[in-house]
């Protein structure tokens, strides 16, 4: 039988039905595409970049490196794994990371089921299959009982629209594309917009490099130093010696992180010297744990400004000229509601005669000339920019499927005024397909490993459980789903990370609906609430046998 549309006869796409199509080698496609196999699942991951690792592949920018400890942020599932592998950093570089995941891909022999540069253009349900049809950009139809997609929450890159873009004669990168060639920026002038995480981590590594560096800057942010140094012996064995009940800890955390000797007490029920021995601690210690410096600084605004004035004064200790330090002083929002960034010398850098801070509040950007950037009459002369602009975060990747549940809907349209789940995993109308991408989930608030893994073997338990009791679709009830939005809702609001724009609630995307997308509930919580939903036998989905 001839399909006339695609040429391709029915057989022929038959023989490509597998149990699971997985979008996305990152973190989370590969370890789903592991626990898949050795349940006994067909499974397959579509990954349109030429190489796996997902933000790790793309985000290869001068100082990309991670911000949650490496001994944390990686793989607990194999203990050969997390033994035999050797982290050189607290927080290894993106290179060094990327070398980790080929490393696991290689030891589990994932590569045979994955396949590279090939973009998944839609993914649409048959319902009188009940199963998924993936259309990729080889002109393949891949039939599959559940896709996932791990497509991530950070992977859609954003330019933002800036008349004149296209007129400039020198080159423009965006942080989370990074070309695979070496960009060396020495006697370049160069431009970057974006003081995010990204920014935070590459503006230092440009400043070294280039003649000159001018840092267009929107929205002032804060930071706290990384510190970041060789691992040590002594601390690797301590992780080492008893790995699983480490992990075992970081479970029953809020961030997915084991942070030691952390004061469990408000900012505000200590004496101020107290408190700014307290922050002092924390600030030589260094790492985002500092936002955890006392228990109630995500949700009590006067704790929270008290920490924020603590990170104000040390901008205005490190930077020397006191207006360039007042430009980079962040203010009217509270510290954390856009992510709290490490930095490794960011605020030193403008002390250098070769950094110049251009304050975007004062004036915007006229437009980008074939030449660089004006600004009324002044210009700025460039051969290189720089976008550390970020990225629609969440759904931009799945919003570039084209995505298609039961009766044609699109997923496009079921969220066209805001993304809506069941604990992040699925959304009703949209059968056997699973998302981790970080909706409605603590991913983004917390360490990202751990939360995939989280997610992966839920699902995965989840598979083994239709499969044992023959059922053929799981979607959730649309109940339960708007009651996880009410509950993702109210959580957000009880803390303070809601109280700002960001790419959190959407707010860097113009048209974007405005609605808090991550979990803010903690890892623990989280965990709690998906163990919970399973005892109770799938609470809030509904399971058909057809
Ligand atoms: O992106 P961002 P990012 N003109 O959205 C500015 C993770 N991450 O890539 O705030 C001028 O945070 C924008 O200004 P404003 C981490 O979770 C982790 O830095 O919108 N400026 C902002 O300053 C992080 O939170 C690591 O006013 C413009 C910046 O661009 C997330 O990724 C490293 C502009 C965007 O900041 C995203 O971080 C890197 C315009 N038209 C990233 N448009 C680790 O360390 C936007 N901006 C693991």
């Amino acid at each position: 039988m001839v399909d006339t549309e695609n040429g391709k006869n029915i057989e022929e796409i038959s023989s490509n039905m597998i149990d699971v199509v997985i979008v996305g080698a990152g973190f989370a496609g590969l370890y789903m595409l592991y626990r898949l196999r050795e349940s006994g699942f067909s499974a397959k991951i579509i990954e349109v970049a030429d190489g796996i690792g997902g933000v790790w592949h793309w985000n290869r920018y001068p100082g990309a490196r991670c911000d949650i400890e490496a001994m944390q942020y990686s793989y607990s599932f194999s203990e050969e794994l997390q033994q035999e592998w050797k982290w050189s950093e607290i927080f290894p570089t993106q290179p060094e990371i990327l070398r980790y995941l080929n490393y696991v891909a290689d030891k589990f022999d994932l590569r045979k089921n994955i396949e590279l540069k090939t973009q998944v253009n839609a993914a649409i349900f048959d319902e009188t299959h009940s199963r998924w049809e993936i259309q990729t950009s080889r002109g393949d139809r891949i039939l599959a009982k559940f896709c996932v997609m791990a497509t991530g929450c950070l992977s859609a890159s954003r330019i933002p629209s800036i008349n004149g873009l296209e007129t400039f004669k020198g080159h423009y990168y965006h942080t989370g594309r990074w070309p695979q060639t070496d960009v060396n920026f020495s006697g370049r002038r160069v431009a970057v917009f974006g003081t995010g995480s990204s920014g935070v981590q590459i503006i230092p590594i440009i400043a070294k490099q280039a003649k000159h560096l001018f840092v267009f800057q929107r929205t002032a942010t804060f930071t706290v130093p990384a510190r970041n140094k060789p691992l040590e012996p002594e601390y690797e064995q301590w992780w080492k010696s008893n790995y699983a009940e480490h992990r075992k800890q970081m479970l029953e955390t809020i961030t997915g992180c084991l942070a030691l000797g952390m004061k469990n007490c408000s900012a505000m029920s200590v004496t101020p010297d107290e408190r700014l021995q307290e922050y002092e601690k924390q600030w030589q210690k260094g790492s985002l744990n500092f936002l955890g410096s006392f228990n109630d600084l995500v949700f009590n605004q006067e704790a929270n400004d008290t920490a924020a004035e603590f990170l104000r004064s040390k901008i205005r200790e490190i930077v020397e000229d006191p207006t360039v330090a007042e430009k980079l002083i962040p203010r009217g929002f509270p510290l954390g509601a856009k992510r709290l960034s490490l930095d490794t010398n960011y605020f030193e850098a403008f002390n250098h005669d070769n950094v110049t801070l251009v304050d975007l509040q004062q004036a915007p950007i006229d437009e980008i000339t074939p030449t660089g950037i004006r600004i009324g009459n002044k210009n700025y002369e460039l051969d290189d920019i720089v976008f550390a602009t970020g990225f629609d975060a969440f759904t931009g990747a799945l919003f570039k499927i084209d995505i298609r549940g039961r009766a044609g809907k699109t997923l496009r349209d079921k969220w066209a005024d805001g993304p809506c789940t069941y604990l992040g995993l699925m959304t009703s109308d949209f059968p056997n397909l699973f998302i981790m991408t970080g909706l409605g989930s603590p991913t983004v608030f917390a360490n990202a490993a751990l939360c995939i893994e989280q997610n992966v073997d839920w699902i995965t338990n989840c598979l083994v459980y239709l499969r044992t009791n023959h059922y053929e679709t799981i979607e959730p009830n649309t109940e339960a789903e708007n009651d996880w939005g009410k509950h993702v809702n109210a959580v957000a609001n009880f803390i303070l990370f809601s109280k700002a724009d960001s790419w959190f609630n959407g707010a860097n995307i113009e048209g974007k609906p405005r609605v808090f997308m991550p979990y803010a509930g903690g890892v623990n919580n989280y965990r709690k609430k998906c163990q919970d939903v399973v005892v109770n036998g799938y609470q809030g989905f509904i399971l058909a046998t057809q």
